[in-house]
């Protein structure tokens, strides 16, 4: 078998850099997105931040108030989170990814395994070219940055898209894998955590060079059969997991923040149509039909009103996405006496449009039976 040529792309401090997109002013303060709990104030945790904030110790995970401390008088910048606005810069981005590959999978809102074996035709100068052209697409389309990690399986290429970072380009020849992994501490190892790491410690094992002269029936008998066997394996870079498209999106939508707080159903329907012509299109990008339309409105007091139908038969089609994101409305604005300041509609519950036509032609074919 031709060894094959993986690439891990990774977005550089994903949500940060959302966030310095949607305003450029950002750019050279230190900026953190935030999870806020609401308990209090302050209460809550570091989604993640932008280089500059990184600099002063600000990491994914910590509180929002030790964050502030170490950013005080920095001119620093918190925002909460915006997930839909990320799921819609990933969707964009993931798009251009896929295009670029034999076969691909995304493993997070920003990173996602290409195998692009075929399309290098096996040579690694190819793939650095590739990876060149996509970062530079990415960046020209989407206005992002990515670091992007090459190796012959998944394993090589993960770690390697960790090693520079931002904007990084890391390639890991077959011949340079070991050398490569040795000096690296286990814990960059995919299932080494905090309490795996501390047991290995114990085992004088630090690096994963250690890990891979370490004993593998003394592995075994430390960490059973199964991870002995994978520990031993990681360690010297042998990983034969294929790349391999994950179960389907779950759900696609979009939503938008109308001009004046309303409730004029003539009002809402104006945007609701304008969100159901992309939603519609996306659907059309991914070969999907549907058979569940949801609405949801965040009212004047911020809370948010969602309602959702389940249509008798899939479909693709945007009349009949309108039509019940209309009966959707019309029914919620009755129920409800608050005015809407956003409005969103979703689609979900999908089913591959080659699915959908097979299901449409054998119950024809039946039919005529
Ligand atoms: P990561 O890719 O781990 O982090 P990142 O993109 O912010 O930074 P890097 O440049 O190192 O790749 O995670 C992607 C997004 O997931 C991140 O932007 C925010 C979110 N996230 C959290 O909300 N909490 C977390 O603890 C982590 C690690 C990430
Ligand atoms: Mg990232």
């Amino acid at each position: 078998m031709q060894a094959r040529v993986i690439m891990l792309v990774d977005l550089d401090y994903f949500f940060a850099q959302c966030e310095e997109r949607r305003n450029p002013s950002l750019k050279d303060k230190p900026v953190v997105v935030c999870v806020y709990s609401g308990r209090s104030e302050d209460s809550g945790a570091v989604s993640t931040a932008n280089y500059i904030a990184r600099k002063y110790g600000v990491t994914s995970g910590i509180p929002i108030f030790l964050a502030k401390k170490k950013l005080k008088k920095k001119d620093a910048v918190f925002l909460p989170v915006d997930h839909e606005f990320y799921e819609e810069v990933s969707e964009e981005i993931m798009r251009i990814l896929r295009s670029h590959a034999d076969l691909f999978e995304q493993v997070g809102i920003d990173e996602a395994y290409l195998d692009v074996s075929q399309k290098v035709k096996g040579s690694l100068e190819e793939a650095k070219e590739l990876a060149q052209r996509i970062k530079e697409e990415v960046k020209a389309q989407q206005k992002l940055t990515c670091s992007i990690g090459i190796g012959p399986n998944k394993l090589v290429a993960k770690i390697a898209a960790d090693i520079q970072k931002p904007d990084g380009l890391t390639i890991v020849e077959p011949e340079q894998v070991e050398s490569f992994l040795s000096p690296l501490p286990v814990s960059r190892l995919i299932g080494v955590g905090r309490k795996t790491k501390k047991r290995m410690q114990t085992l004088v094992i630090s690096t994963i060079g250690d890990l891979a002269k370490y004993d593998v029936q003394r592995l075994i008998e430390v960490f059973g059969k199964k991870l002995g066997i994978y520990f031993h394996n990681a360690s010297i870079g042998v990983d034969d997991e294929p790349v391999q498209e994950r179960g389907e999106v779950e759900s696609i939508s979009r939503i938008s923040t109308l001009k004046g707080d309303t409730r004029d159903l003539k009002v809402i329907l104006e945007r609701a149509n304008q969100l159901c012509d992309e939603v519609h299109a996306k659907l059309v990008q991914r070969e999907l039909g549907f058979k569940s339309v949801g609405i949801v409105a965040v009212m004047v007091d911020m809370s948010v009103r969602s309602r959702s139908k389940t249509l008798e038969n899939p479909t693709n089609e945007l009349e009949v996405l309108k039509k019940t994101v209309k009966e959707l409305f019309e029914k919620f604005l009755n129920e409800s006496e608050l005015e809407a300041r956003r409005v969103g509609v979703r689609v979900s519950n999908f089913v591959k449009e080659q699915e959908r036509q097979k299901q449409i032609t054998n119950f024809i074919g039946l039919a005529k039976n």
